[in-house]
């Protein structure tokens, strides 16, 4: 009900539009109404209240809520349902409680906050309020597990593409799971999955991107690495807009890779995006680490690194360091 009435003001957004025709158009009565323009103020949206004239969408927040993201959301699957929290631990912790108690394909777990937000292999997300944007999807790819690592390179070209329209910088990717601009991370993805020997169960997919922090704003110890989209940009930029930029990028390259089985027929798009080939690195795997060049990703995701000696070696998991 209060899209609805959030819908009707934005429509109206020049105008008084008379409680009269809200109550028509909602079919609820006038103290319903207003009691929903009591909760839009208490969420920050300004609303001007004209006796015999109705009511002025005067200003809206930038807030995560359904409300804001729904609006103008062009998707057929991805964010058709979402699940807002002001506040919580983790969304992909909560993305995956709902994702075992059936939460369909597509479902958006979306907060302003994340108090224990993480990266891969237990590190920690800085996660504050009204800066950024701490979202999970909930994903059904009926794919064999070993494709769901793949999902995190699908993820990451919908990304940088989203990030270079948005801020008219280009942005790319620093494999697996990082989006750069220059020599800063803007973004993290974290992929985790429920599958049986067969078949994944659900894929929550996990997304941090940094939207309005000012470089004073980061901590100490990523002052040097992390970046915003606003820092890029030079200005601020809508949180909710950000989403909707994301998930219509994202769409049609998911259903892509479900229709096609895994990344394979992704990997050139994949490589337009990519800061990483053609780059020095040092890749620290849990066998040891290796030095070279970047070459190639193959149509698995593996990213292929030559050594000094001329040998190609395909890494499937590590953490990647530009030499
Ligand atoms: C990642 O891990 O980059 C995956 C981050 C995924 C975060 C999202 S937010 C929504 C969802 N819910 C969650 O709980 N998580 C997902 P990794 O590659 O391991 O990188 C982690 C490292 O990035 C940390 O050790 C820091 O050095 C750095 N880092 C932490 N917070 C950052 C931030 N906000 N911006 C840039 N770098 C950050």
């Amino acid at each position: 009900m209060r899209d609805k009435i959030l819908k009707i003001l934005r429509e109206h957004q020049d105008e008084y539009v008379s409680g009269e025709m809200i109550c028509q158009a909602c079919g609820v009565s006038r103290t319903a109404v207003w009691k929903h323009i009591r909760e839009l103020e208490e969420r920050g949206y300004q609303i001007d209240a004209v006796r015999n004239r109705g009511y002025r969408l005067l200003y809206s927040p930038d807030v995560v809520t359904p409300e804001e993201i729904i609006l103008g959301l062009k998707t057929d699957v991805l964010g058709r349902e979402i699940v807002y929290r002001d506040q919580v631990a983790s969304t992909n912790e909560l993305a995956t409680e709902l994702a075992y108690q059936g939460a369909s394909e597509g479902t958006l777990v979306v907060a302003d906050q994340q108090t224990g937000g993480r990266g891969r292999r237990g590190r920690a997300w800085f996660s504050p309020p009204g800066k950024g944007v701490w979202m999970s999807l909930i994903l059904r790819p009926k794919l064999s597990p070993a494709y769901a690592s793949q999902l995190t390179l699908v993820a990451a070209i919908a990304l940088s593409r989203a990030f270079s329209s948005l801020t008219g910088q280009q942005a790319g990717i620093k494999w697996p799971n990082d989006i750069f601009f220059g020599s800063k991370k803007c973004c993290g993805i974290l992929t985790e999955m429920h599958a049986d020997h067969d078949r994944i169960h659900h894929i929550v997919l996990g997304i941090g991107i940094n939207v309005n922090m000012e470089s004073s704003e980061f901590p100490e110890e990523l002052r040097d690495i992390a970046v915003s989209l606003r820092i890029v940009k030079g200005e601020s930029l809508v949180r909710s807009k950000v989403i909707q930029s994301v998930l219509t990028y994202l769409e049609p390259l998911y259903q892509q890779y479900v229709r096609e089985g895994g990344f394979s027929s992704l990997r050139e798009e994949w490589k337009l995006e990519s800061i990483t080939i053609g780059r020095n690195v040092r890749a620290v795997t849990p066998r040891g680490e290796i030095e070279g060049t970047a070459v190639d990703i193959d149509e698995a995701g593996a990213l292929c690194v030559m050594t000094e000696s001329g040998e190609i070696v395909r890494i499937h998991s590590a953490e990647i360091l530009f030499n």
